[in-house]
């Protein structure tokens, strides 16, 4: 690998652009971003020129789907998710170093100019066929937007390009009984025009570079391999939609790039917004133009035919650009057994998972279980073993013990080293040859064999504290005692350096501990098998690196994907009872109202209630509400809450109540209060 860079002068590493049409999920960190992030962060420790691109796909039809479902428009749509999810993804550790959208007037501009390159190369076929129509809402129909009878598993509501009940890839013209799915018409089949790249043309020089690439996943060169027998066909480069980047020609008005041609073409143009906010706006020709350039693409598996057929044909047919060295595309993460169901919310959504736990115990947690080769399941349960057992319980300890000892007995701070006995020597040498060691997995995508292996420094670093015994030997050879610590305190210098690809927020805060002169962004990778302390330094405040993870927080998450597990036999979430009708003169008999809370306090010796002092326009009430298991007094201050209002007074615990709260609970236990969308005047009524 040394061997491989020595080629190239830098590296450029692009993740998938996640659709912006929903909220990114553990199944997409574990495919394209957590072992991109890794990677990446693993090179800049290596001191080398490295540039990490992503951004937001807000084109195709998953974005119109999310928009009509939704009401809103497309750009809303878009908007609302970019910036989402660009703060999950920081509050998880990505380090991008752009991240663009696909929206953007540099991205239309040039995915644009590569279509009309193509175009006036003649690299395009032009065909007109038949293609389905909706009358009713004066449009062609995407594939996703027919629904009819699989034509293989004979059930009803399949999608016209996929059957959710068989799972088998279809394309609309296959349905039996097809009708659209906007307007429930049957569609017509009706000519329309469309520009096709003939993937088929390139095969040869295609199948000739992928012949060099004789180290790329078995997984990836697999399915490459397939389709590759199974021959290219013609593909359409445009679509008849409204939403996307316009085709730039005349004759082709009304029509869009498909997504899939614009959306790898997003890596460039964030790659050249990266460069003008540089102030260097040609800086982008080095990562795009120079062979020197080694481009790495992280997908999920679903990806690879568009990363490495036809990307690469495009990339070709252009000419002029560098096509990818490896595309180290990951299988999928199933949870708890079951595969991930966006649709069903069957998933765990990082924002979730970040308002309940810190990111190191899931980078952790997905890189050792990374679906490198296979799919990986995700268990929460093992998710809290790994955390508590192999985090808190090995890695933790480690810096633990070891800074509550030279605290109490060396005055904390970094002790001689003496004369060297065996067991020294060993674990010097085993930190020494620990970044060649975790490095090289590194370099070779082999994340889970690399998650191991830096745990297995901190093992070992564990074994030769109880081997030498130090709370013997503090007593018995104070010098013994202090190399032994001095040894302890390099390996945890060691491993701040070789976790941070995976523990970037743990590292620093051992980093910070440790009290290094410098900082850890500039500790190369190379160096940390040496040591970096000077005998007598004073170390920081020790803190506790991983907290252990209780069963109680566990059990909730597994509860909540059991309602929505599609394995489930359909019981509906909330049980449907036969609700008796009401007449709507009967409903303006309850008085709702708007009220915000200025109060908050718990009933003594009634651990469900809280006592709230409301205010209902001028007037002051007072409240008792069910809710202290799951709201903590003052985060209801200044709440605007909604409030029956004209209920008879009644007096719970000795204490009067007048009014009721209202709140929703599902099954699982949850409790939300009623809270307004924008703030109102008190009292405004509800209707
Ligand atoms: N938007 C991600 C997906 O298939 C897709 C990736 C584009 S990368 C150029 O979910
Ligand atoms: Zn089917």
């Amino acid at each position: 690998m040394e061997q491989k860079m020595k080629k190239y002068q830098r590296i450029l590493v692009t993740s998938a652009l996640p659709y912006a049409n929903g909220p990114i999920h553990l199944g997409h960190l574990a495919g394209a971003y957590l072992p991109a992030d890794v990677y990446v962060r693993y090179q800049r420790k290596k001191k080398r020129d490295v540039l990490y691109i992503c951004g937001s796909d807000e084109h195709g039809v998953p974005i119109t789907i999310a928009a009509e479902k939704q009401k809103k428009s497309p750009q809303e749509i878009v908007d609302f998710f970019h910036f989402r999810n660009i703060k999950a993804f920081r509050a998880f550790g990505m380090s991008f170093d752009y991240y663009g959208r696909t929206s953007s007037a540099t991205h239309h501009q040039t995915s644009q100019d590569f279509f009309r390159v193509l175009s006036a190369k003649g690299i395009f076929r032009k065909k007109t066929e038949e293609q389905l129509f909706d009358r009713k809402a004066n449009m062609f129909l995407p594939d996703r937007y027919v629904r009819g009878i699989c034509p293989i598993c004979h059930q009803d509501g399949a999608y016209g390009d996929q059957c959710e009940k068989c799972g088998s890839s279809l394309s609309a013209a296959d349905l039996q009984e097809p009708r659209s799915a906007l307007t429930g018409e049957v569609p017509i089949l009706r000519k329309t025009t469309h520009w096709y790249l003939p993937l088929g043309e390139w095969q040869e020089q295609l199948q000739s570079w992928l012949a060099e690439k004789t180290d790329w996943k078995t997984n990836v060169a697999g399915q490459v391999k397939s389709w590759l027998q199974a021959g290219l066909t013609d593909r359409a480069v445009t679509r008849d939609l409204s939403w996307g980047v316009p085709v730039p020609l005349d004759e082709a008005a009304g029509k869009v790039l498909y997504v899939w041609f614009d959306a790898p073409i997003g890596y460039i143009s964030a790659t050249q917004e990266w460069a003008q906010e540089k102030g260097d706006p040609a800086l982008w020709k080095k990562y795009w133009q120079d062979p020197e350039t080694r481009m790495i693409h992280f997908i999920g598996k679903d990806n690879i035919v568009f990363h490495c057929i036809m990307f690469p044909v495009m990339l070709m047919a252009h000419g002029g650009y560098i096509l990818p060295d490896n595309v180290p595309a990951n299988e999928f993460l199933n949870l708890e057994g079951e595969k991930l169901s966006t649709s069903r919310n069957y998933a765990v959504w990082l924002e979730d998972y970040l308002a309940r736990f810190s990111p190191d115990p899931l980078r952790y947690y997905l890189a050792i279980n990374a679906p490198e080769t296979k799919d990986a399941d995700f268990t929460w349960k093992e998710f809290q073993q790994r955390s508590n057992g192999e985090l808190a319980d090995i890695l933790g300890n480690l810096v633990n013990r070891t800074l509550t000892f030279t605290a109490k007995f060396f005055a904390n701070r970094v002790p001689p080293r003496a004369a060297l006995d065996e067991l020294d020597r060993r674990m010097l040498a085993v930190l020494a040859a620990a970044p060649q060691q975790v490095g090289d997995l590194l370099e070779n995508f082999e994340l889970r064999k690399a998650a191991a292996a830096m745990m297995d420094v901190a093992r070992e670093a564990n074994k030769y504290f109880n081997d030498q015994e130090p709370w013997q030997t503090v007593k018995s050879d104070r010098h013994k005692c202090g190399t032994t610590l001095n040894i302890c305190l390099h390996a945890l210098q060691t491993l701040a350096i070789l976790i941070e690809p995976i523990l970037p927020f743990s590292a620093h805060k051992l980093w910070k501990i440790l009290a290094l002169p410098n900082d850890l962004a500039d500790a190369g990778w190379d160096e940390a098998g040496q040591s970096l302390l000077v005998e007598g330094q004073s170390l920081g405040e020790a803190e506790i690196l991983f907290r252990k993870i209780e069963d109680e927080e566990i059990q909730p998450e597994i509860d909540r994907l059991r309602l929505s597990s599609p394995n489930k036999q359909s019981a509906p979430i909330v049980e449907e009872k036969k609700i008796e009708k009401i007449a709507i003169d009967e409903f303006g008999k309850i008085e709702l109202r708007v009220a915000q809370v200025v109060a908050a306090e718990k009933v003594e010796k009634a651990n469900k209630l809280l006592k709230l002092t409301i205010k209902l326009g001028e007037e002051e009430r007072q409240i008792v509400a069910g809710i202290a298991e799951h709201y903590a007094p003052q985060d209801l201050i200044d709440k605007q809450i909604v409030i029956v209002a004209n209920l008879q007074p009644a007096t719970i615990r000795g204490i009067e109540s007048n009014g009721m709260l209202l709140a929703a609970q599902d099954e699982t236990g949850s409790l939300s209060i009623l809270t307004l969308d924008r703030p109102l005047q008190c009292g405004a009524k509800v209707r």
